[in-house]
């Protein structure tokens, strides 16, 4: 087993210390969550959980809220900024927040190092603790980041959720890698919050095994992309609760084109059973699409702890 497989089957107990950790949300006219890669992809599906919470939120990659804000918010200096950062050193997520506090917004960090520049460069810091083997990968501080985010829009989070997202990655793996054996297009769909999350899962599949890989709103699907979808196609389909009826329609037609369907919490070739509240999918499944990263790259011969061309921070000269 390698260190990447090691730390993402060991998060369980750094969640089990970050539930509770308490963090009240802000009364501000509009919440921006800020972040660059997977802590972009963290910060689109916290928005979203935030409007869905009465909050009014945007999301914005750090380069982009640097350097226009005014592009996403006409009043951007007033609003609440939440940066997002693993390591707390990405040049654009800290600049973003330093320029953004300058302005007069206020800001609110989230990560897993509190001595880091962003740190000590915003006004509320929200923490945890992470497993301290975590390599360049991002696996246990995505799933971190994102509880610590949601307990900060007022979602209380059960300590159950635990054991039915390990259960989860558990269920996925025994199938893998078979159930993606030869696919070399991977399809990540989600509605909503799930939609950041399916970004997520595009993104580790994609920097783990350097497959190409795509990620849509479900409905979105048939108007293009579905022109991709043959016998290497493989889809991941993160079902909603409200939307459950279209999106078995949808991969129902996928099937039939030739993917091959993973289901969370719904039919397809193999569906896996998500035993939590609707409202916190999406922190369920997160450790079960960082295994199917990993299995991927495995099943390539691609090493994870070192991927190709990338560091664990982006520090930009
Ligand atoms: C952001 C990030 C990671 C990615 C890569 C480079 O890091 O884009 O998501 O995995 O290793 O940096 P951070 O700001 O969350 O530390």
């Amino acid at each position: 087993m390698n260190t990447t497989e090691k730390v993402i089957f060991e998060q369980f107990p750094y969640w089990e210390k970050a539930i509770g950790s308490t963090s009240a949300p802000h009364d501000a006219e509009l919440t921006v969550f800020v972040g660059c890669g997977t802590s972009y992809n963290l910060a689109l599906s916290l928005a979203a959980y935030s409007n869905m919470a009465g909050r009014p939120a945007i999301a914005a990659p750090g380069a982009e809220w640097l350097n226009r804000p005014g592009a996403f918010w006409p009043r951007w200096r007033e609003t609440h900024v939440v940066a997002l950062s693993r390591s707390g050193e990405t040049t654009e997520t800290v600049a973003a927040a330093k320029a953004s506090r300058a302005a007069g917004a206020s800001v609110t960090a989230v990560t897993v190092e509190p001595e880091s520049s962003l740190a000590k460069n915003c006004d509320f810091l929200i923490k945890a603790e992470t497993h301290p083997d975590e390599g360049i990968v991002m696996t246990v501080s995505a799933s971190l980041m994102l509880l610590l985010g949601m307990q900060m829009i007022g979602q209380e989070i059960p300590h159950s959720i635990v054991k039915s997202a390990h259960r989860l990655a558990d269920d996925l793996d025994a199938a893998l890698p078979g159930v993606i054996a030869n696919r070399s297009h991977f399809v990540f769909l989600g509605s909503g919050p799930l939609y950041g999350v399916a970004l997520e899962g595009a993104l580790k599949l994609m920097e783990m095994s350097q497959v190409m890989t795509q990620a849509f709103h479900p409905l979105e699907y048939r108007h293009g992309p579905i022109s991709l979808v043959d016998e290497k196609t493989a889809v991941v389909m993160l079902y909603s609760a409200d939307q459950k009826a279209a999106e078995t329609k949808l991969v129902e037609e996928l099937r039939e084109k030739g993917a091959v369907v993973i289901g969370f919490g719904g039919p397809a070739d193999l569906e896996l059973t998500v035993d939590c509240d609707p409202a916190l999918v999406g922190l369920c499944v997160l450790p079960g699409l960082q295994i199917l990263g990993e299995r991927s790259a495995q099943s390539r011969k691609i090493d994870t702890v070192s991927p190709r061309h990338l560091t664990k921070v982006v520090k930009l000269a």
